[in-house]
């Protein structure tokens, strides 16, 4: 079965957006509403096992009580920090920017001339993923898309399968003629609960996890002067993630 379609996770995915964007996003959230909540790196790094920015406020609640400002209870206060930060990661998003990771344009790119089609499975706010696309492709970029599927349109978050359902329900395909790219083991197990093979490009955050699900496990997409490190499975002799390799990997 030919490849069909690829589904692209977005944080850590596509851009590293979480140590220097959300991360850095919630803490000036924090600082405008007068709360006294400071998420350092590794902090960080324990509450990305709960995927959703709303959902990770709730847990920190859990551990750092809820604030006397959360008048109105748990959900609304989550909403309420979530609407502000997501205020501050669009412009951290122009100011100072947040790169896409290595071959991501690149591939991006080759897989649209290939008649490949796109799609995007995501925890993040639907504003934010657009607002990252946007910045680093252009105005128009979100419309090379698809269907993405982000945020709340669904009811549970990575690590179930949901989201990658929804988005597979409206591309119209069976898994089995379409490849998920992710970077981390909620993800991966998304990914792999939907039926889907996955290519993993791992990050900071993320490169000591579980990923033995994984097709393939690689340091980033690769660019042509700068070729990934394989860590888990076969390359196929390529250096470069791109349409035939992704061929190759679905068919294996
Ligand atoms: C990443 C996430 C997101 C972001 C924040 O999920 O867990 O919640 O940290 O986004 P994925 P919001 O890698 O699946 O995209 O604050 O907008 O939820
Ligand atoms: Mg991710």
């Amino acid at each position: 079965m030919s490849l069909q379609a690829v589904i692209f996770d977005v944080d850590g995915t596509l851009a590293d957006t979480e140590r220097d964007g959300h991360r850095v996003a919630f803490n000036a959230a924090f600082r405008e509403l007068g709360l006294d909540w400071q998420w350092d790196e590794s902090t960080y790094g324990e509450l990305l096992e709960t995927g959703g920015g709303k959902e990770r406020v709730l847990r920190y609640i859990q551990r750092a009580g809820l604030p006397d400002a959360a008048q109105d209870g748990p959900q609304a206060f989550a909403a309420s920090v979530h609407a502000v930060k997501t205020r501050h990661f669009k412009a951290l998003l122009q100011h100072p920017g947040i790169p896409l990771r290595p071959g991501v344009a690149r591939l991006l790119r080759e897989l649209r001339q290939a008649s490949v089609r796109l799609a995007i499975a995501t925890t993040s706010a639907e504003e934010s993923v657009v607002a990252l696309l946007q910045a680093n492709l252009g105005e128009d970029a979100a419309n090379g898309f698809d269907v993405i599927g982000a945020g709340d349109v669904v009811a549970e978050k990575k690590p179930a399968p949901d989201i990658y359902r929804w988005v597979q329900e409206r591309l119209g395909l069976d898994a089995a003629c379409c490849l998920a790219v992710e970077d981390s083991n909620p993800g991966l197990r998304a990914a792999t609960a939907a039926g889907l093979k996955t290519v993993v490009t791992v990050n900071g955050y993320t490169s000591r996890q579980d990923f033995a699900a994984a097709t393939a496990v690689l340091s980033d997409l690769g660019e042509p002067e700068r070729p990934f490190r394989l860590l888990r499975g076969t390359a196929h002799g390529y250096g470069q993630v791109c349409p035939a390799l992704l061929e190759r990997w679905l068919a294996q």
